[in-house]
């Protein structure tokens, strides 16, 4: 299955190794096609080479801004060539096929690092030689793309041995794909940059604003502060932007002492964004709320996975059953732990595409791993978690309130009062203790099915509760197949249930008792409380009363 090297397309702006390359290349009877400054450098070492010119019959044009973009050398990289009518069209338009691309980018973030000007800075964004990678990747059926002078020495051997393996061909795409990929994450980067600089400018230069405009505006808000005069009053970061991109935004620090979340140390990844915190927030919360081992999966501020693990197990098992509550929705999703990430950990969240992972420390081999993934924001949480009052703007004033904790005396299985059934063994009152714990995190209305410490089914957010627990049942019994194809098990039945605040009708909880849920804890309370347990009591299904609500809006 190897695919020997016959012709090689070197484009390369850092010419470290390529002659080397080249001239394996050649001595295992191979053709070099290059571009101008590439193939100069190759002929002066005395090796053979076709420029690009010539196989396109055109010159480099536009101050090289048009080199390798023609279709005599993208019909050569993207021709499946398992194909007969691509073979044809090939050969109908005097194309021969590359077996292999080695090419490394315009240094673009060098130059900007470099403090290069604006117009140099656009014309170090290569456009030509990413063209020819990604196409390369792509057809990686056909052909090698090496993107580094780290590979040379590999492709060097590769050209001796017959060529790349399938395999092989298809691990170099992976990384090109990657290397693109940040590419163009860097260029972005920077010309958003340039228009927030423009933006700044504007305002500044708009200068002399009149005495009674300034009056007429109606207030001063800490986002109008310059950096300086911010941080004077504990704002240590002036965030991309707040929830939406036309918001602005700041993070500050109410307590130095207790940094919290707020000064938590970043590891890896890209800065903390506004959304970032207030999902990372939540599933700090979620995750402390349980004292054994615990992780917490966050999306748009509500669990959509929690579970907890025996305190001699691996924190590993407690991520892999917060994820399996509902992997669907995991997807870019903030893990909070409250133990030690350690290395098993960090291998299942690799392939996870996740924003943000907290915890309060990681093994040095997982922090390794996980920084192997540079989008992911890697954060360590120093101290107790705690959490004082809580406050939330409204219109013309502010909201304050204690937090909600998790201390009161309902929250206590030994206070809760058997309402109806038969008293839980110690399994399931664990279960019922693990859903009550795990319910205060999950915004209201809020149900959720749980089975053997791990949420299998989280309804949350509605404006009634017989919807919520319609959402918490169809969720534990959709979503839980883990390969496609497969039959998601029913995970409501046998499952145990908790409510956030009482069932004001007995519908809700019917729903949960045809699921086949076998035990429910909720803080009763309603006016139909006896119509709620009588529907338990027909079914045979157990409930307590915690006479403590846990509301989260
Ligand atoms: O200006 S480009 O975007 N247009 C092109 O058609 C093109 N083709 C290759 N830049 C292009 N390249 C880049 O030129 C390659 O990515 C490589 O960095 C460089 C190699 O040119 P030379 O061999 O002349 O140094």
């Amino acid at each position: 299955e190897r695919r020997p090297i016959r012709r090689a397309l070197l484009s390369v702006f850092d010419k470290t190794g390529i002659v080397d390359l080249a001239r394996a290349l050649v001595e295992n009877g191979a053709e070099i096609v290059s571009t101008g400054s590439t193939g100069s450098t190759l002929r002066e070492a005395g090796i053979p080479v076709t420029d690009v010119e010539t196989v396109t019959g055109f010159p480099e044009m536009l101050d090289g801004r048009v080199k390798t973009l023609h279709p005599r050398i993208h019909g050569g990289i993207l021709a499946d060539q398992r194909l007969a009518s691509h073979q044809e069209q090939l050969k109908a338009h005097q194309i021969d096929p590359f077996d292999l691309v080695v090419v490394n980018l315009y240094p673009f973030t060098e130059t900007v690092a470099a403090g290069g000007s604006f117009d140099e800075i656009i014309e170090k964004i290569d456009v030509g030689g990413p063209t020819m990678v990604r196409a390369a990747a792509k057809n990686f059926a056909a052909l090698a793309v090496v993107v580094d002078p780290e590979g040379y020495p590999i492709a060097a051997e590769a050209a001796a041995e017959g060529g790349f393996t399938l395999d092989e061909r298809q691990q170099l795409a992976t990384i090109a794909f990657t290397r693109t990929a940040e590419y163009d994450d860097a260029i972005s980067d920077w010309m958003i940059e340039q228009l927030e600089n423009s933006a700044d400018a504007e305002e500044t230069e708009g200068g002399e604003v009149e005495d009674d405009e300034l009056a007429g505006e109606a207030e001063v808000s800490v986002l109008d502060l310059s950096d300086a005069d911010a941080a004077e009053i504990g704002i240590t970061a002036t965030l991309r932007y707040g929830e939406n991109p036309h918001q602005r935004a700041r993070l500050a620090v109410t307590d130095e002492n207790a940094p919290g979340l707020a000064g938590a140390e970043q590891l890896g990844g890209k800065a903390m964004s506004y959304n970032n915190y207030i999902d990372a927030d939540a599933a700090v919360r979620a995750a402390h709320d349980h004292s054994g081992p615990a992780v917490a999966v966050v999306k748009h501020n509500n669990p959509c996975g929690v579970a907890v693990a025996g305190e001699d197990e691996d924190i590993a098992l407690a991520h892999v059953r917060a994820h399996g509550t509902d992997p669907l929705s995991a997807y870019g999703g903030v893990i909070a732990s409250n133990r030690t990430v350690t290395l098993a950990m960090a291998q299942q969240v690799k392939p996870i595409f996740t924003e943000v992972i907290l915890a309060p420390e990681y093994e040095d081999e997982a922090l390794e791993l996980l920084r192997t993934k540079k989008n992911l924001r890697i954060l360590r949480l120093a101290g107790e978690y705690s959490r004082g009052v809580e406050m939330r703007e409204i219109w013309g004033g502010m909201l304050l309130q204690d937090a909600d904790v998790i201390d009161a005396e309902g929250d206590d299985p030994s206070q809760w009062t058997l309402a109806a059934g038969e008293a839980a063994d110690e399994a399931t009152l664990a279960d019922l203790a693990f859903a009550w714990r795990s319910i205060r995190a999950v915004k209201s209305n809020a149900i959720l099915l749980a089975t053997d410490s791990a949420a299998v089914g989280i309804g949350m957010g509605q404006v009634n509760r017989l919807d919520s627990c319609r959402l918490a049942v169809e969720r534990a019994n959709t979503l839980g197949a883990h390969a496609e194809g497969e039959q998601a098990p029913e995970r409501a039945r046998g499952a145990v249930a908790a409510s956030d605040a009482f069932f004001p009708f007995a519908d809700g909880a019917q729903i949960l008792i045809d699921a086949g849920v076998r035990a429910i804890v909720q803080p009763g309370g309603s006016i139909r409380d006896e119509e709620v347990l009588e529907a338990c009591r027909a079914a045979g299904v157990t409930m307590y009363l915690t006479g403590t609500r846990h509301f989260a809006h």
